[in-house]
Formats: C-alpha cells, structure tokens, sequence
C-alpha cells in the first residue's frame, strides 16, 4: 500500500493522542491499524514509509502511525517519535528466529522523546499453531525488566480483531 495517508490529518489543529505501531516487517502491523480503524482486514503490501489513520474511541481520538518495519527503514523510525503518547510493538508469534532482534528494538524506548510513552505490546498470530505464547515473548524480551514504562503484553489475532480492542480500554485509561 506503501505511503499512504487514507484520512487527512491537519496537522496543527489536531488533538489526537499519537501513537506508533512498531515491529519487524511481517509481523502484523498494518492489519492491526486496519482493525483498529475498520474493523476489516486489509491485504497490504510490505509497507514502505508509513501509514496513518485516525481512530475515535468514546470521544477520544488517537493518531495511529504504522511504520516500515524493514530493515533500511528502522533506522528512521526516530523521525516519527516526538509527541508520541504510546508506543505499540507488534511481535509475530510464528517468528522465532527473529525475536532476539525485536528485543534490541524497544532499546527505542530509552529514546529522549520516548521516555513517557506506554508500551503495549501485541502477540500476534496467536491462532497459528505452535506460535510463542503472551509467557515465552514476555520472558524473551524480558519485559518484567522494563521499570521506566508503563506496559502490557496482549495476545492478539488481527485478521478477526481478537484481542485488540480490550487493549485500547488500557490505553484510553
Ligand atoms: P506488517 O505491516 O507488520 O509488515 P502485515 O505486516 O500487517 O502486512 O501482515 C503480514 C502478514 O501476516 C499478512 O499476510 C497478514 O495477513 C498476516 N497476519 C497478520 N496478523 C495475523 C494474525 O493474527 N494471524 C495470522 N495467521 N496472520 C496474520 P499476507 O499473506 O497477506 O502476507
Ligand atoms: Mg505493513
């Protein structure tokens, strides 16, 4: 779908809490923005730059910024961090090979504009059998150790939207 802005955001009259969706490509980003925002699943392409979406929840209103999760472009990602409210990483569940580099990608958060933002972390793909489950990923990435941010970890089926919306209760809180 590559660089694609599906709603108009103007940018200086905005009062949307931002939020930025991280991970590895192929985890399951741009379905979760896309449940977020429609309810549907939506067949992307691998995402080149960003997509964005504004989601009204109870009369609050969130910003949500899906973000290139290829190699060459996590390099970039500090470019979408200021005044960002919330950080959401999504981890693939099936992706066992690679979730050792997950773990140095919330290094992230020790970033001067990330300092205050919570993290909710989605366990993807929890319908496909032999995934990690919510215990293995927590231990993997060893979130018990995060002190300085407010977290929680949800196991999470996008392509029916299972698991995301209690989240966003957390969030709104
Ligand atoms: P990304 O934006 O993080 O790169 P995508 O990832 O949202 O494009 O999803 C990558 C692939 O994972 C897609 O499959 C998508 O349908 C699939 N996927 C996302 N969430 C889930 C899930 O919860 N369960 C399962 N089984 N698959 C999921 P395709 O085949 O379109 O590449
Ligand atoms: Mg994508």
């Amino acid at each position: 779908m590559g660089i694609l802005f599906t709603r108009k955001w103007r940018l200086f009259d905005h009062q949307g809490h931002k939020v930025i969706i991280l991970g590895l490509d192929n985890a399951g980003k741009t379905t979760v923005l896309y449940q977020f925002s429609m309810n549907e699943v939506v067949h992307a392409s691998p995402t080149i730059g960003s997509n964005v979406e504004e989601i009204v929840i109870n009369h609050t209103c969130f910003l949500m910024w899906d973000i290139g999760g290829q190699e060459s472009l996590r390099s970039s990602w500090n470019t979408y961090y200021t005044n960002t409210e919330f950080v959401i990483v999504v981890v693939d569940g099936t992706d066992r090979e690679r979730i050792s580099v997950t773990r140095e990608l919330y290094t992230m958060l020790a970033h001067e504009d990330l300092r205050k933002t919570g993290l909710l972390i989605f366990a993807s793909k929890q319908d496909v059998k032999e995934c990690m489950t919510v215990a293995e990923i927590s231990q993997f990435l060893k979130l018990t150790s995060i002190k300085d941010h407010q977290w929680h970890i949800q196991a999470c089926y996008a392509l029916t939207g299972e698991g995301l919306c209690q989240r966003l209760q957390w969030m709104m809180s």
